[in-house]
């Protein structure tokens, strides 16, 4: 079987952090990618690939952006906790027109969804990929709506999800928390080019996270339907961020960390 996917890819949040990665690598496996952002692309065109600046309010442009596609990698939006009113716009109404291009063009859709999702869960626990949501905040609310309307999409119209509850994907984990919660770069690529690629993969739900050994939150979920396994590892950070805590009893007893500690307002013995 090709690593190339048979139609171009559309990219959404192209010009965020996770974007401008995926965008180099996957270009660099020889794919046809359609990338858009609110914010212009800052890094020079990767070879095969075309940028258009679109909002994700903008519903035509975005089913025009999705013409011909065969999937969507859904990674544009408010990526951190926000006011509800900012949260509104792009991470709901702006899912829903992802979701009518996916329909249209019988699209495959990869959404990047969060840890902040289940981010109210314990960290002494293992919870599996149907544990019950827990978001920590507006944003964590978003993605849950985000994951039922894969589900949504799925039971009424067939439209394939992947759901990808990110952990930490940044360049090096940086603090305790982090050596569990961390997914690299290489794992987010393998991950994602498996998520288009796999024969079959109905509503698929996948923790992104490394193969680090503090990672006991996270249990079963749908990986094997992909055929993803993560390779790297955080552990060798160990030394250097065991003692990075925070000092703050509602960030550190939360897999979520910081964002369940925003606007905080139970009494913390409850
Ligand atoms: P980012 O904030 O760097 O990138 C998001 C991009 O979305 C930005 O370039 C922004 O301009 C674009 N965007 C925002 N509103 C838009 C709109 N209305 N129309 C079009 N584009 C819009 O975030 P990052 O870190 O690259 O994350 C990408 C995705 O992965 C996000 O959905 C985020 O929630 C998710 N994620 C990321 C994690 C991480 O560790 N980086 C962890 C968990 C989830
Ligand atoms: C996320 O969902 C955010 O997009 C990212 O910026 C990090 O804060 C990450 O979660 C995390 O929990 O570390």
């Amino acid at each position: 079987m090709s690593d190339v996917p048979a139609k171009p890819v559309l990219l959404t949040g192209a010009s965020g952090a996770l974007g401008r990665v995926l965008a180099a690598r996957l270009a660099a496996q020889g794919w046809t990618l359609r990338l858009t952002d609110l914010a212009p692309f800052p890094d020079p065109l990767p070879p095969g690939a075309s940028f258009t600046r679109a909002d994700l309010a903008e519903g035509v442009a975005i089913l025009r952006l999705a013409e011909g596609c065969g999937a969507i990698l859904h990674f544009g939006g408010v990526s951190v906790e926000r006011p509800f009113d900012e949260v509104l716009g792009p991470n709901i109404q702006g899912l829903y027109h992802i979701y009518e291009a996916a329909r249209r063009e019988r699209a495959r859709v990869l959404f990047a969804s969060s840890n902040h999702a289940v981010g109210f869960h314990e960290r002494t626990e293992t919870i599996d990929a149907n544990a019950p949501f827990l978001p920590d905040g507006y944003y964590g609310l978003s993605k849950t709506y985000g994951e039922l309307m894969g589900r949504l999409y799925w039971m009424k119209h067939g439209v394939e999800s992947v759901l990808v509850r990110i952990g930490s994907c940044l360049p090096a984990p940086v603090n305790a928390r982090m050596l569990a919660s961390y997914l690299s770069f290489g794992d987010l690529t393998r991950l994602v080019t498996r998520a288009v690629l796999a024969e079959r993969v109905e509503v698929s739900v996948v923790w992104g996270a490394s193969a680090n050994r503090a990672m006991t939150w996270w249990g079963a979920d749908d990986r094997a339907r992909l055929g993803w396994e993560p390779h790297d590892s955080a552990d060798s950070f160990t030394p250097a961020l065991a003692d990075k805590v925070s000092g703050d009893p509602v960030e550190e007893r939360y897999m979520g960390g910081a964002y369940c500690a925003i606007e905080y307002s139970r009494k913390t013995s409850a």
